[in-house]
């Protein structure tokens, strides 16, 4: 049976610049730490072939900590075949990490823009492939493969089924008809679930962990084994350390901000976010107009999860009848701002609420905190 592991879209030293430093820091520290949770399952598990595909690191470089790890956990496992093929993130140049780092001799790594294999006749297989040699690869480099009575695999970074994308445009009918057994892709991180054409099982892994809130839920590799029989048993390995979720929280009625905190409390516990979960919420319903949000102090104190992001997208719930015809300072405050509640820039809107609020606490005579 051949043991195979695919993953790939791990942007090793990402910056998670979206996370205050203390966290930004502890999350690429994190990354790491997934990368080397799954070189232990493929040590554990003696996987035979290791396919990563493509944004193996984010950027042209990474650090000396970072390629001292990889070079560490790639030489503990001589007896699996490592194969890279760059991606749009990690292009194979001349000044790139690739060309100028010495991997241990495990591991396979394309160079060239058009299709090439590596043979390993002695488990039965020949891995296909490719490199990005630059920031983008305007036409599909897959073509048909020899039929030699080997496995075949495909390891590549694509975008597939965008005929005008210029990230390498592989067609499902080329993959299908191209003869692979397996045709592992890397580029979308958040995978959609796997196909299968003419015998080929096809798709992504999706990144190895979420590094934004585009990028939610559990996220890990793949595991594939093909028996001696043919037979092809694919299943998701969830790996992540953290996941990003998204919630919106209604808060229509809710008095102070001190409550609203409390409803999102409530929501943590209703779908048991944890310390493993970066979340943001967005508030939704209608506040007295007199309450206003400061996002930074209704999620402050908050520590159930790792990390929490409030977005205000409450409106006041107003008595607008009322106002209309008040004939006090409110109401014609009121009418002044009313053409620009309904301007149809949301970003008009967005402000004329929040004078509205402002002006409406000020004139009850009360503070505003924000
Ligand atoms: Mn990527």
């Amino acid at each position: 049976m051949l043991k195979i592991v695919h993953t790939g879209d791990i942007h090793l030293d990402s910056p998670f610049s979206g996370l205050d430093e203390r966290r930004a820091a502890i999350r690429k520290a994190e990354l790491r730490g997934v990368f080397s949770s799954l070189m232990t399952y493929v040590r554990t598990e003696s996987v035979d072939v290791l396919l990563i595909t493509g944004d193996f690191f984010d950027r042209g470089f990474v650090t000396r900590e970072t390629l001292s790890i990889i070079t560490r956990e790639f030489s503990r496992v001589p007896g699996c075949r490592i194969v890279i093929s760059p991606g749009n993130h990690d292009p194979y140049t001349p000044d790139s990490v690739y060309a100028h780092v010495k991997f241990p001799p495990n591991v396979f790594l394309f160079r060239e823009p058009t299709m090439t294999r590596f043979e390993f006749p002695e488990i039965n297989c020949d891995v296909y492939g490719y490199a990005f040699t630059g920031e983008t690869l305007t036409a599909s480099p897959v073509s048909k493969t020899e039929e030699n009575g080997r496995i075949r695999l495909l390891c590549a970074h694509a975008d597939l089924d965008a005929p005008a994308s210029t990230y390498a445009p592989v067609t499902s009918a080329q993959i299908a008809e191209a003869g692979f057994d397996y045709a592992a892709l890397g580029h979308v991180h958040n995978p959609p679930e796997l196909s299968e054409k003419n015998g080929c099982v096809f798709g992504y892994c999706g990144c190895l962990e979420g590094r934004g809130f585009d990028e939610t839920g559990v996220k890990g590799a793949i595991s594939v084994e093909i028996g001696d029989d043919g037979k092809k048993t694919v299943r998701r390995l969830p790996l992540s350390k953290r996941r990003y979720e998204t919630d919106t929280v209604s808060v229509t009625g809710a008095a102070s901000q001190l409550e609203i905190r409390e409803r999102i409390r409530e929501r943590i516990r209703e779908r048991k976010y944890t310390e493993n979960t970066l979340l943001r919420v967005t508030l939704k319903g209608e506040l007295p107009p007199t309450l206003t949000v400061s996002p930074d102090i209704v999620a402050d104190g908050i520590d159930e999860v790792f990390a929490l992001e409030v977005r205000d997208a409450t409106s006041p719930a107003l008595n607008t009848d009322y106002l209309d015809t008040d004939p006090t300072v409110r109401g014609a405050f009121y009418r002044e701002l009313k053409p620009r509640l309904a301007d149809p820039d949301p970003a008009v809107r967005a402000t004329a609420l929040r004078a509205l609020r402002y002006g409406l606490t000020a004139m009850a005579g009360e503070n505003i905190a924000d």
